[in-house]
């Protein structure tokens, strides 16, 4: 009845047992939750530190290093607090590298370069520690854009290897190179035929590793710059193009001689060098001559970029101007289908893996 007392009491005394109910309720599901969320957090925990606890591969711990570093060109990566997620039990697999950029930015432009410096073979291991054996290098914090093989001609010429070891190692390794060093040693005392070493370093190097680009270089000759890099173009490159010895310019507009690098496809384009230049001259020329009957040019870096120093010496015994090389340069186009990477023809006497540089000694026989 409205207005009657005991009614009234009897609904508020609902009332309030509904609410003293809905707190009761209220409570448990907030104990529930935080008991839960409590849990979680340990299983968090124990994982992030079993984590931090696995041993990790060199190349990622040493890439984790160099990214929070001051690199020249890259930004510390700042690590953002990560929110609570599914803990995952297995240790995932290490990331695929980045590629490399077009241009390195370790690169530090024009080199002081000299010859009167005391070299060993000790020091120049001691400033390259990355160095794996046989002379190989790749980054460890990017996938470099070419696999590059750089091959020597050789005979007799050890302090000028170790000076273009010295320099060229870590002038190839700021260049963000995956490289090896291939040094052709000719065996015995005939004839030297640097072309011919050239087509071995070239079979040789592709039977170790899967290179898409080659540099062949003289042993004397150093570049004055970082940013001439020792890698391939779209068309076939010559990189000393502005020698000491020359007064910094080139010697012809034609010459292809010193540093040179060709993609694998365009070696095989050209049938890869000549192998009948016995002692000095033409067989750059040659290589010229093929270049450019194959509907290919030479690319060059600009006179200042490509500078680059010799070291003086006297001419080589048994590589004496070879009397036949006018002819046989006049002859290019007919002779270079048979006679380059498809006639090549040697024996391997040895293979030595040593910390700076892999050394082939071959005979390549006599002229
Ligand atoms: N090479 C050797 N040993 C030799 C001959 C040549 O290692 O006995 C290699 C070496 O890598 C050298 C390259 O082949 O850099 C080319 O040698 P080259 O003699 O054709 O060319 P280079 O410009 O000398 O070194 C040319 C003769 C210099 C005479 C100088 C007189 N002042
Ligand atoms: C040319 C040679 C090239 C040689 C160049 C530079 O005359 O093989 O000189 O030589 N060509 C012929 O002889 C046909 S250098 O001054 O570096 O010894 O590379």
């Amino acid at each position: 009845m409205p207005g009657d007392p005991s009614v009234n009491f009897n609904l508020l005394h609902r009332i309030c047992k509904l609410v003293v109910l809905l707190c009761f309720l209220h409570i448990f599901v907030t104990v529930v939750f935080y008991v839960r969320s409590f849990d979680f957090r340990v299983a968090f925990a124990q994982n992030q530190q079993s984590k931090h606890n696995a041993v990790k591969p060199a190349q990622v711990r040493n890439a984790e290093v160099r990214n929070t570093e001051d690199t020249p060109g890259v930004d510390p990566v700042i690590e953002k607090p990560k929110a609570p997620e599914e803990p995952k039990a297995p240790e995932e697999p290490a990331k695929k590298l980045e590629k490399c950029p077009e241009t390195s930015p370790l690169l530090v432009g024009p080199l002081r370069v000299e010859f009167n410096i005391p070299m060993s073979l000790d020091l120049i291991k001691k400033e390259n520690p990355n160095l794996q054996q046989g002379g190989r290098f790749k980054p460890k914090d990017c996938e470099a854009l070419q696999k590059v093989a750089i091959i020597i001609p050789f005979r007799n010429r050890d302090e000028h290897l170790k000076y273009w070891l010295y320099y060229l190692h870590p002038i190839l390794q700021r260049q963000q190179l995956d490289y090896g060093v291939y040094v052709i040693n000719q065996d015995g005392e005939e004839t030297f035929n640097r072309a011919k070493l050239l087509n071995v370093g070239y079979t040789e190097a592709l039977k170790e590793y899967d290179y898409n680009c080659f540099i062949f270089s003289d042993v004397d000759l150093i570049p004055m710059d970082d940013r001439n890099t020792y890698k391939c173009f779209s068309q076939p490159r010559h990189l000393s193009v502005s020698m000491d010895k020359f007064g910094f310019r080139l010697p012809y507009n034609q010459y292809f001689g010193g540093v040179s690098s060709l993609s694998k496809e365009q070696y095989l384009k050209i049938n890869g060098f000549p192998n009948n230049y016995w002692g000095w001259g033409g067989e750059d020329d040659d290589i010229y001559n093929r270049v450019t009957s194959r509907g290919m040019s030479i690319s060059r870096p600009s006179g200042e970029i490509g500078k680059c120093r010799m070291i003086r010496h006297n001419r080589d015994q048994k590589n004496e101007p070879n009397p036949q090389r006018f002819n046989r340069i006049a002859h290019t186009r007919e002779t270079m289908h048979k006679d380059g990477i498809n006639s090549l023809s040697y024996r391997v006497v040895s293979v030595e893996k040593l910390d700076l540089f892999t050394k082939i000694t071959v005979d390549v026989g006599k002229p």
